[in-house]
């Protein structure tokens, strides 16, 4: 039987009879779906594939309130479509940035958002936060009371972004509900729209993330998935890098300094991960099988891998990227 009762970790609607479909459980007397359960209790991930249809189909429902709207970003993984999201939800909207605690202290806060100030969204407000260290999260209640214009306020973003983290933390900190969303580490982990009335001024309304169809959580396990996702601040790693070296992340990247003066190239990604610097590009490898892009750099340039996090490149040089033809690069102005 299929019920009218949603699953209170995800969103989608609770049903017993089939076990191969997102929702099942045991019996409807339950509060959630044995996905949830799982992750929840045993922290047992189970991907599911989604398409971005329904995702943008919610996000234009959105749009058509006069709510507002947090925009939560992760900023390991800052979207390229955020003018895209921008244009559909036109809404009142504060922009989060989230995981700060990822990137080194000694990152300037004023200077991220400036950053994103420079891409002109009229947001009415940049906020840097940390849901996992409960940092700025006052002052965002504060101006979330400040600017809305309903009781309801809407998180949207990437998967991953920490939109239910960010609630979670909302209800722990200013409700008396026990409810808990489900979060994960993995891609798509909320499936439908989530009600939580925090009190009798502010409903928040969870929505489930756009999906980065680039990003390199797609294309591996979940053991390499939690190796990626920084829980702990980044200890930037920095190269002197010059001609026909390269730098190896894991199995995963390569970059190859084709041409340029001598540079030097600090990568921001989990330290969970081995980093390897060859002296000599020549040196054979299998990462040279993947699919290679060919990059001309200027000077002050990001590499970002989509999902992994990025190399912040200082002088303008020519390189090779060497990566599964599934995972998105892209160059962009140095964030930090
Ligand atoms: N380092 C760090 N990780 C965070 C923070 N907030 C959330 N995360 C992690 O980010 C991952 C995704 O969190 P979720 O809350 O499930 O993200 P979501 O935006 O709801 O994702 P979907 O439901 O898939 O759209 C989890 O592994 C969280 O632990 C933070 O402030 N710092
Ligand atoms: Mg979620």
């Amino acid at each position: 039987m299929t019920s009218e009762k949603k699953c209170m970790g995800c969103g989608v609607l609770l049903q017993d009879e089939n076990i191969l479909q997102e929702g099942y459980t045991t019996s409807l007397e339950n509060d959630i779906c044995q996905r949830c359960f799982r992750m929840k209790n045993y922290g047992e991930y189970q991907m599911i594939a989604k398409s971005n249809e329904e995702y943008l189909s919610i996000l234009r429902s959105v749009g058509e309130t006069k709510d507002l709207v947090l925009y939560i970003t992760d900023l390991l993984n800052v979207d390229k479509d955020i003018e895209m999201v921008r244009r559909l939800v036109p809404n009142k909207m504060i922009l989060v940035l989230n995981k700060k605690d990822a990137l080194p202290k000694s990152v300037k806060e004023e200077k991220l958002i400036q950053y994103f100030k420079n891409m002109n969204l009229n947001f009415e407000e940049i906020i840097v936060v940390s849901v996992n260290k409960n940092y700025n999260i006052d002052y965002l209640l504060k101006r979330i009371k400040y600017y809305q214009t309903s009781k309801n306020v809407y998180a949207i973003g990437h998967t991953n972004a920490g939109k239910s983290s960010l609630i979670n933390k909302l209800i722990k900190n200013y409700s008396n509900k026990t409810q808990e969303i489900t979060m994960s580490p993995l891609p798509s982990t909320t499936l439908n729209t989530i009600t939580i009335e925090i009190n009798d001024y502010l409903t928040l309304i969870d929505t489930p993330g756009l999906i980065d169809s680039g990003s390199i959580l797609n294309i591996v396990d979940t053991r390499m998935v939690k190796k990626i996702s920084p829980v702990k601040e980044i200890k930037p790693k920095t190269y002197q890098i010059r001609k026909n070296q390269s730098i190896l992340i894991e199995n995963l990247v390569r970059v190859d300094y084709i041409d340029g003066v001598k540079n030097s190239f600090t990568l921001y990604v989990s330290n969970d991960l081995k980093v390897k610097r060859l002296l000599n590009s020549s040196n054979k490898d299998d990462l040279r099988n993947l699919n290679k892009t060919s990059y001309q750099v200027k000077y002050g340039e990001d590499l970002v891998v989509s999902g992994l996090g990025f190399i912040k490149m200082v002088d303008k040089c020519q390189i090779d990227v060497y990566i599964d033809q599934n995972v998105d690069t892209f160059l962009r102005k140095n964030l930090i």
